[in-house]
């Protein structure tokens, strides 16, 4: 049997801009926040959820986690929150077939890239540390609040899919840079 269809809920009243403004002037508050200017700006409690042993502070691993999943979605077409080979594929169009890439994210040779592989990469990135280190203005190795809204989160978008990092080429001498600036 089908269940009557729910009522739907009464549109929002939607003020002009003119109107919004007016109000605004008046002193009156409009229900409707604006956008946000910077698109990769978050607010504090959404912070808050990338501290996920709650800490109050940000790993580099948080935090690769939290852009992962952010971009997850367009990726990951099945909904199962690893990327398969066709996903991957998928994601990078104008990429060679069979680069190696996918084979090397997948740590564990399962066959899926997980979160945790995702994790590894991105923390890995050389735009990733060097991003995060700059935001990190008390050199604890971690983002509080503050940091993170002072800084430029945009500089943190990278993901498995980013092209930052072909797989590092072999034999040019800059294994293992540890120390590297
Ligand atoms: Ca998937
Ligand atoms: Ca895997
Ligand atoms: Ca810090």
């Amino acid at each position: 049997m089908t269940a009557p269809a729910p009522p739907r809920p009464f549109p929002a009243f939607r003020l002009l801009p003119g109107a919004a403004a007016l109000l605004a002037l008046a002193g009156c508050r409009t229900l409707q926040p604006e956008p946000p200017a910077n698109p990769a700006a978050i607010d504090q409690p959404t912070f808050a959820l990338i501290d996920r042993n709650g800490d109050g502070k940000v790993s580099p691993a948080e935090m690769a986690a939290f852009k992962h999943e952010e971009g997850l979605a367009e990726v990951d077409l099945d909904g199962d929150k690893r990327v398969s080979p066709v996903e991957w594929k998928a994601a990078r169009p104008s990429a060679p077939q069979d680069d190696g890439t996918f084979a090397k994210l997948d740590l564990n040779k399962d066959g899926f890239l997980s979160e945790e592989e995702a994790v590894a990469h991105i923390t890995a990135q050389p735009a990733y540390v060097a991003a995060f280190k700059k935001m990190d203005a008390n050199g604890d190795g971690h983002l509080h609040w503050e940091e993170y809204a002072a800084g430029d989160p945009a500089s943190l978008n990278i993901t498995l899919a980013s092209r930052a990092a072909p797989v590092a080429p072999t034999g040019s001498g800059g294994e293992g840079g540890a120390a590297a600036r």
